[in-house]
């Protein structure tokens, strides 16, 4: 059994030849490995898990740990499984489409304090509708924090984008977070690698948190365009 990231590669292939994770689940999934460059370090023998062993397991640390975290006022966050493919060298990814995250939040342990990690990017990268989730999970206070990124497509294929880069319309999910009212923190996630930039990618990150930043002054200046304009009438 081996594991490590799942990028399959990173390519110079974003704006200004900045270096993107890349990510193609054949590749992902092949034994051997040797076309995965940043692939798969071997850490000895944990047995490969199905479907039902995952969620047994996730079952039994939820209801173990949320009625703690309610005792204690603490707020989880589950992050889905990222990228959300499965299996992955014959382990089960179960956290992979909008289906599992409500079975997490409603079935396996509904309470105020069991909330979701929302990766936009990764749930962008999920077969289903990203704007649906995110009005669906924010309008029933699901979303304990954000994960703003954006992706270039769906699985099975896909790369890590700029912020302004990938398929998603960021300014319309940011209209949908304030439509829900999410009151919570958004992050930046995984950037592109800009030349010259820290290993950690400080400028590339500055980039997209002026980004979000700038989104939601947009947003705000909406809503006080818009009651202004009705005290105006008023
Ligand atoms: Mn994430």
């Amino acid at each position: 059994m081996a594991a490590g990231g799942t990028d399959t590669s990173r390519e110079p292939v974003g704006r200004g030849g900045a270096v993107v994770r890349r990510v193609r689940y054949s590749l992902v999934d092949s034994p051997g490995k040797e076309d995965n460059r940043l692939g798969w370090r071997d850490i000895g023998s944990i047995p490969a898990l199905s479907e039902a062993q995952m969620w047994s397991n996730i079952t039994y640390f939820l209801r173990a740990v949320i009625p703690v975290a309610e005792e204690a006022g603490v707020r989880m966050a589950l992050h889905p499984d990222d990228p959300p493919i499965s299996p992955v060298l014959g382990t089960a990814c179960i956290i992979r489409s909008h289906a599992a995250l409500r079975r997490v939040v409603e079935e396996i342990a509904p309470s105020d304090q069991n909330g979701l990690e929302f990766c936009q990017g990764t749930v962008s990268e999920m077969p289903d509708d990203v704007y649906e989730a995110i009005r669906y999970f924010g309008e029933r206070k699901k979303i304990s924090y954000v994960h703003f990124r954006n992706v270039s497509g769906k699985v099975p294929d896909f790369d890590e984008t700029f912020i302004d880069d990938g398929y998603v319309d960021m300014w319309k999910a940011m209209t949908l977070y304030r439509a829900v009212r999410f009151d919570g923190v958004f992050i930046e996630d995984h950037v592109p690698a800009i030349t010259g930039d820290t290993p950690h990618g400080h400028r590339s990150r500055a980039f997209a948190m002026g980004y979000a930043g700038g989104l939601v002054r947009m947003a705000l200046a909406e809503v006080s365009a818009r009651t202004g304009a009705a005290r105006g009438r008023g």
